[in-house]
């Protein structure tokens, strides 16, 4: 039995889905133009398709699973579980108006709102009580509001250019999206015994990609402080330098915390702080 995974065919989130599946061992030769390909050491076959399917190929058990943005999952409203986030095609649908107005919520009532995303703006809108005119198109939907079709749009952005060049500005956020991977609901023992395993490694893949490697040197009257600074997975490894007095320290460091640890250690009178990757984290 293969499990069946549904991923972009083109377009933002396919690097990031390939590589995801590559970092979890699992090779694919690599799909191209083609609908589907296997992969050579893990019980999977690929399908290539446009994101706004991938959610109803998953609903219909077409495909076990798939990787689509958050954004895409639940426009569509297909009866799928959205399993893991991935940490990739990180984007927000906003919305956006001309940048000399001055928005607030109030102001929309009565307001036209251009959107690919009639689904996720109504929804905002029933929250919120307001009383807008959804006008759903589905492409370019910047040049709404210069082309005197809308008051406002409702989009997704990312770095932000997009309104900028059209004289828009980011006014409020209403869904901040990522990849996620999900799957149909009810898949039998064999198939989410497969899902089972292949969270595992995305999930060791994602901490190593949080994590990183820290090894540094210490005077050994120094060490109880800066142990202190390194909780490590259990506790830092301390081994002795051949020079006497001085100890090597190993650990791991969130990437979060990772500057003002290491502005703390070198205070605390590490010296010589090596930062490396890890490529799997299992803890
Ligand atoms: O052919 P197919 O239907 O598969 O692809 P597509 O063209 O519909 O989708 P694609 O590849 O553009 O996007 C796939 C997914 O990537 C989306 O569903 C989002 O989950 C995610 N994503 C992340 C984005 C963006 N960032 C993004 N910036 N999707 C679209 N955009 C567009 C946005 O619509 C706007 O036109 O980029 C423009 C804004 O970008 P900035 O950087 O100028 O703000
Ligand atoms: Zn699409």
């Amino acid at each position: 039995m293969k499990l069946k995974i549904a991923v972009q065919k083109s377009g933002r989130l396919y690097d990031d889905s390939m590589r995801l599946l590559k970092e979890c061992g699992i090779a694919i030769a690599n799909g191209g133009n083609k609908l589907k390909a296997e992969a050579a050491n893990f019980p999977m076959e690929v399908y290539f398709l446009r994101d706004d399917d991938i959610p109803q190929y998953v609903e219909d058990g077409v495909a076990d699973i798939g990787i689509a943005g958050e954004n895409v999952v639940y426009e569509k409203k297909k009866q799928v579980e959205v399993r893991e986030k991935l940490g990739f095609g990180k984007c927000r649908l906003s919305l956006a108006v001309d940048k000399k107005e001055t928005f607030s919520k109030e102001w929309l009532n009565g307001k036209r709102v251009a959107t690919s995303y009639p689904v996720l703006l109504q929804q905002y809108l029933d929250r919120n009580k307001i009383n807008a005119e959804i006008h759903e198109i589905s492409g370019s939907v910047e040049i709404a509001p210069g082309i005197g079709l809308a008051d406002a749009i409702c989009d997704l952005v990312s770095s932000g250019s997009t309104l900028l060049t059209n004289g828009l500005k980011e006014a409020e956020t209403i869904l901040s999206s990522q990849a996620v991977l999900i799957s149909s609901t009810g898949l039998n023992t064999e198939k989410e015994n497969l899902v089972q395993k292949l969270l595992f490694r995305i999930r060791a893949v994602q901490k190593a990609r949080n994590n990183k490697y820290i090894l540094l040197n210490a005077p050994d009257e120094k060490l109880q402080d800066i142990i202190k600074l390194l909780p490590g997975m259990k506790s830092p490894t301390v081994l002795p330098l051949a020079t006497k007095g001085w100890s090597s320290v190993h650990s791991v460091v969130q990437e979060d915390d990772f500057w003002s640890i290491i502005e703390q250690l070198k205070e605390a009178g590490a010296q010589g702080i090596l930062v490396v990757p890890i490529e799997k984290m299992i803890v």
